[in-house]
């Protein structure tokens, strides 16, 4: 089928926001787009249903590195594909590994070849190579999958990051040979995003963005940010990578972030997020509101039966209250790691949207300054 393609609808004024629809076999998505995680191909504690009616989702992620040791590829491909695994027919990305093999397995190597590394699982040694994880990504069969990186930590020192950033250009030509040489396995087309690194020094991220932006991708990542450093800091380097990076083709920002660097990071040109923040943070009790940030544990909500989120136009966001919600979180239920999932979730795609819809009315600019506060209070 086709190749993934980008329609950019609107540029905001006196912003470089944009409204766009990228289109792939399994659906279009509508930019800028917050991607929930999906680690292990499932996005914890909601069901599919839940993401499609409740949160609103367009498009989610899975991890190569998660879904490689369980199920494994042999599961993955005797099911179909990860989409009909999981009964997800809306479109998939999948991260390569390049991060979580830095982030959670033990005893890694890296080497030209690629990076061996023990299983957090059950330390059983693998070997991730741009060409082996090309064709688990194959299995796996996601609309968007990213190349094999190296994402060096912060601080990084010039000499590092410069040694990283051109094997992860040298790793990312092997990518796309790969797939060159490697047909889709479903009947539909999967799209390499490049990843540009470069840590923190702008002669080296400039490098890293002109390299792959002449690769000509259906899309473009920004990688190797929100590592630790001071948030001015990936502001910076997300813009210059934006002035950069072709405007035709879809930009993604990895692993970002906060309600409010979504808002800064659409206002610098970005046009697709993902991170676990919504999630994670929302089983730990902390919720993203349309009227600022809540521990749903403190005392303060546990007679308070306004509902959970009262601006947001979500079912569970209106039909729960605070009251309740507390209770749950309190008394350990699992219903509460649920609902505190869809509601983080829920408003995130709703931020998005909203974006979304003052970039086409013209006015994301005043309502962002105005909306940036907001959403940072704590209640
Ligand atoms: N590389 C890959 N995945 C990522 C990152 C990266 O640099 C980040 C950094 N924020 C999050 N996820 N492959």
């Amino acid at each position: 089928m086709a190749s993934l393609h980008f329609d950019l609808e609107t540029t905001a004024a006196g912003s470089k926001a944009r409204a766009g629809v990228i289109t792939t076999d399994h659906g279009k998505i509508h930019t800028p787009i917050f991607m929930p995680v999906g680690t292990v191909g499932s996005v914890k504690a909601v069901t599919q249903q839940q993401l499609k009616q409740d949160v609103n989702a367009q498009i989610i992620l899975g991890n190569t590195y998660h879904l490689y040791l369980r199920p494994g590829t042999e599961v993955l491909e005797a099911a179909g594909g990860l989409h009909k695994f999981n009964r997800w027919d809306r479109p998939i990305l999948t991260d390569s590994g390049g991060y979580q093999v830095f982030s959670l397995a033990a005893n890694r190597k890296i080497k030209e070849e690629g990076v061996m590394f023990q299983s957090h699982i059950d330390g059983s040694r693998h070997l991730f190579s741009p060409e082996s994880v090309m064709d688990i990504q194959r299995s796996i069969g996601a609309d968007i999958i990213m190349a094999f990186d190296e994402c060096p930590p912060y601080p990084s020192d010039y000499n590092y990051a410069k040694k990283s950033m051109e094997l992860t250009h040298r790793w990312l030509d092997r990518c796309f040979d790969r797939l060159a040489d490697t047909p889709d396995k479903y009947g539909y087309t999967q799209n390499l995003f490049p990843i540009v690194q470069g840590s923190t020094y702008k002669d080296l991220r400039t490098a890293s963005c002109e390299y792959i932006a002449s690769k000509n991708a259906a899309g473009n990542a920004i990688g190797g940010l929100s590592v630790g450093e001071p948030e001015e800091m990936m502001y910076d380097f997300t813009a210059l990578c934006c002035d950069i990076l072709p405007k035709e083709k879809p930009r993604y920002l990895m692993g970002v972030g906060t309600p409010w660097n979504i808002l800064e990071g659409i206002d610098l040109g970005i046009d697709m997020f993902d991170c676990v923040m919504p999630t994670r943070n929302g089983r730990n009790g902390m919720l993203f509101t349309t009227q600022g940030v809540i521990n749903i544990r403190n005392k303060k909500w546990a007679s308070d039966f306004s509902p959970i989120d009262p601006g947001l136009p979500c079912e569970p966001s209106q039909y729960y209250s605070k009251a309740y919600l507390r209770h749950l979180f309190v008394a350990d239920e699992l219903l509460g790691l649920t609902l505190a999932s869809i509601q983080n979730l829920s408003f995130y795609l709703w931020l998005v949207a909203e974006a979304r819809q003052h970039i086409i009315a013209g006015d994301f600019k005043s309502w962002k300054a105005g909306f940036v506060e907001v959403v940072k209070q704590r209640l």
